[in-house]
């Protein structure tokens, strides 16, 4: 046998090295990948990115190489690997990662640059020892935490935990619910060091991962069927582990601004004069907002792409009045379209002409019962197929609806036990770089609320080349933050669902999915009191997405509903979430350059954090949004006591009155109307004039809120807000870093990116920490007068709008 094969593929020369191999190497060579077959099992090592490594093994021969979640233009760009061999174990280094391969057993261990193992597999090829699937084990770290696997609830960290991943409709899911909507089968380790390394398993078939659970410091992965096919990426920091997640799956893509926006939704808003009192209403209260979302009583029949004409008798023209008020509508379209043949309803009529409908393996059309009564599915793994449904919001974006909502999409099932499609439903594959073949339905569940969620963002750039599609999804899988935005479906109105949708959104975050929320006010259950409500309104304001929802027949509970004190509260909070937006908007397009979350547990800012023992649980409740603000509701909502806040270090900020604190610990006695944020020293948050909706382009200065400490600095991020333009430069992107000098702070603004033009006069800049004394001097630019905010403990300057250079602050 050769050693070495060649042969021309993808227009590359891929060298396989084969298990037979005669003479060992003796120096380090360079390969694509790394093969080998021991005991009717074949193993694979490539990697598709430096300190990226890839495992895939298969009964005899390799699993086919496709995936729903990582593109083959990621999985097939190869960095050479270096290979060096020494007795039976083979090592190939990828940039700081090493993997060592135990030649008989072919079992593989994931080495850092210092030499140190993150995964250190168990099994080798006896994970391949069952007649399907696979089993692996592999060593977990006694002081590694474990974030991750999406929208699952549990702790903050996964450690001692067991976890499904079956896309579950999962009304009234409880703490102890698994599995939930989504499939994310992707991990990070972070040890108390702060050292992080991640996993991924990419499979979509049904598969189980515990974390130290069944057995001590062991982790072990498990799956029905399919291909064991993972991605080991190094960190070693826990951003740079999701930097590498989402070099593998994809960044999300920039949402429209209006999207950060509040959103008020409810099931149902019925009728057209019911959104537009709503819509009345939030305009009269003075309550920011930019989206009414309509749920399934729009519809005929609950007839997905219907409308109900004697409800809604003009749609257009409810869209136009609606955004003239700065509303946009997002309208759900769920994926089980009416078995109604012979009735003229496009949808049915024009898939069955296209072949597009799920059916049992005996070729009969499949059909379910869900709200439309008898329902059938389209095969979204067929790119045909999902041409076809995106073409279907043809006459919803022409009437001008601004954004779509997938529900229902793990796929939910009415009146049978499973809650969902019979497992040997036929899909027949057509798509991407997969064979053209037929699956069935146990592989494709999972990945069925990804590619229903990508195929509506598709079809939307395609009728709207140049708007950035707005689509919420409830399943998915791993990658489909490249698709859709999506929430943690059907929660309960109650304390402890208020805290565990934190820890929910903050671990869909630290899984690719950064737009998220949960359902303010809760979904189900009992109506929400007041107290309840306000606070769910404080903390969703400074979620990701922040959407109010209710289930049907319950008590309204949009945010003027209770007492005026509690309105003027909640009214507080949404319009400062639209102050902060120019902040918002800056972390989420770093996020789409990233991967990066907008909603961040304390750690992954500050790594340290984890050392401090006990601490994780301490800040399990806190959570930061970008790199700078840090909110911290307290522990214990339902009964509030006092309690001590912890910051990662000294020196910090109090957000609302700009004060210095002192120490590292703060003593909170909670109010009803305050949420303790705090800022990092070193930040720079920009703020803007109130606006009742992103439609309305704020007109004056854009504030600049400087908190100096090491590492100063600020993103200025502007765009259109809703077009492509972004990509073809049309942005503002600025960063302004701040010093102290012996006699006081110089800011610098950096040179501007790109070609955008602010709609900012100019800039008002807020040094906080100034206890008294009115600045003295001024370099830099001529006799600008500066005042003391003696309240705000700040000196305020006004600037023009400055394209770069520096100011200088001097005591
Ligand atoms: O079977 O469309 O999670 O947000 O209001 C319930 C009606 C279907 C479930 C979603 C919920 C939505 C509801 N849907």
């Amino acid at each position: 046998m050769p050693n070495k094969l060649c042969r021309v593929w993808s227009g590359r020369c891929i060298a396989l090295l084969l298990a037979m191999s005669a003479a060992p190497l003796v120096r380090a060579d360079a390969v694509d990948r790394y093969v080998l077959s021991r005991g009717g099992v074949t193993l694979e090592v490539s990697a598709p990115a430096s300190g990226i490594v890839r495992v895939r093994m298969g009964r005899g021969r390799l699993p086919e190489d496709a995936s729903w979640a990582v593109p083959a233009s990621v999985r097939r760009a190869g960095q050479p690997l270096q290979l060096r061999r020494s007795g039976a174990r083979v090592e190939l280094v990828s940039g700081s990662l090493t993997a060592r391969v135990d030649t008989a057993t072919l079992r593989v261990e994931v080495l850092d640059g210092n030499g140190q193992a993150l995964f250190s597999d168990l099994s080798g090829r006896a994970a391949l020892a069952g007649t399907r699937g696979f089993e692996l084990r592999a060593r977990l770290r006694g002081d590694d935490h474990v974030f991750g696997l999406g929208d699952k609830t549990g702790g903050l960290d996964r450690k001692g935990g067991s976890f499904v991943m079956w896309n579950s409709d999962a009304y009234k899911f409880t703490q102890a619910t698994d599995p939930l909507y989504k499939s994310v089968p992707f991990f990070m380790a972070v040890s108390d060091a702060g050292k992080a390394w991640g996993l991924f398993l990419d499979n979509p078939w049904r598969t189980r991962m515990d974390f130290g659970r069944a057995e001590r410091d062991t982790l072990s992965l498990g799956g029905e069927g399919g291909a064991l096919d993972y991605y080991v990426v190094g960190g070693p920091t826990p951003k740079d582990v999701l930097r590498q997640y989402a070099q593998l799956t994809g960044a999300p893509p920039l949402m429209p601004l209006w999207s950060l926006g509040f959103q008020q939704s409810k099931w149902s808003y019925r009728t057209d004069a019911e959104v537009r009192a709503i819509a009345a209403r939030l305009r009269s209260e003075q309550l920011p907002a930019d989206v009414i979302y309509m749920d399934i009583d729009y519809q005929d029949r609950a007839r997905p792409f219907t409308v109900n004409g004697a409800a809604f008798p003009d749609l257009p023209k409810l869209a136009r009045d609606l955004r003239e008020q700065g509303l946009r509508l997002v309208l759900i379209t769920d994926p089980h379209i009416a078995n109604a043949p012979g009735q003229g309803y496009a949808p049915y009529d024009t898939g069955m002409a296209r072949d597009v409908f799920l059916r049992r393996p005996d070729g009969a059309l499949y059909a379910g019962d869900v709200w439309p009564g008898s329902a059938v599915f389209p095969d979204f793994s067929r790119e045909p197929v999902r041409r076809w449904w995106g073409d279907l919001y043809t006459g919803l974006t022409n009437a001008g609806v601004a954004g779509f909502w997938n529900d229902m999409n793990e796929p939910a099932i009415f009146n049978v036990p499973s809650k969902t499609m019979p497992l040997d439903v036929v899909h027949r594959i057509d798509s991407d770089d997969f064979a053209p073949r037929r699956a069935s339905h146990a592989e494709l569940h999972n990945v069925y609320g990804q590619l229903n969620s990508r195929a509506t963002f598709e079809g939307l750039l395609r009728l709207q080349p140049d708007q950035r599609p707005f689509v919420l999804t409830r399943a998915s899988y791993a990658g489909g933050q490249r698709y859709a935005a999506t929430w943690t479906g059907d929660n309960v109105s109650s304390w402890q669902h208020l805290k565990m949708g934190v820890q929910q959104l903050l671990n869909l975050g630290l899984s690719g999915f950064a737009y998220a929320g949960n359902d303010v006010g809760g979904y189900a259950g009992e109506t929400p009191s007041p107290e309840l409500l306000t606070r769910w309104f404080q903390i969703g304001a400074f979620m990701p997405l922040f959407r109010s929802h209710a289930e049907t027949h319950r008590a309204d509970q949009e945010p003027w509903v209770g007492p005026a004190a509690h309105v003027a509260i909640r009214r507080h909070f949404i319009a400062e979430r639209y102050r902060l937006l120019p902040y918002l908007y800056a972390t989420a397009e770093e996020n789409s350059r990233t991967g990066i979350p907008l909603l961040r547990p304390v750690f992954l800012n500050f790594p340290e954090v984890l050392a401090k023992g006990d601490r994780l649980g301490a800040t399990e409740d806190q959570f930061m949004v970008g790199g700078d603000l840090l909110v911290a509701p307290s522990p214990t909502p339902e009964s509030p006591g006092d309690y001590t806040v912890e910051l990662p270090g000294p020196g910090w900020f109090d957000y609302w009155t700009g004060q210095r604190l002192d120490g590292a610990k703060v003593s909170i006695t909670p109010r009803l109307e305050s949420l303790p944020v705090f800022v990092r020293p070193g930040a720079i948050v920009t703020r803007q004039p109130l606006v009742q909706s992103t439609a309305f382009v704020p007109t004056g200065r854009l504030e600049l809120h400087v908190y100096p400490g090491a590492d100063c600095r600020g993103e200025l991020y502007a765009d259109d807000g809703v077009s492509l333009g972004y990509r073809r430069g049309e942005f503002l992107r600025q960063t302004v870093r701040c010093e102290q000098t012996a006699e006081g702070v110089r800011i610098r603004f950096e040179p501007r990116e790109g070609s955008g033009t602010p709609w900012w006069s100019g800039l008002t800049l807020l040094v906080h920490g100034w206890s008294g004394g009115v600045p003295k001097a001024w370099a830099g630019m001529d006799s600008l007068p500066a005042s003391l905010d003696a309240d705000r403990g700040a000196v305020q300057v006004l600037l023009p709008d400055m394209r770069g250079g520096a100011v200088e602050i001097r005591r």
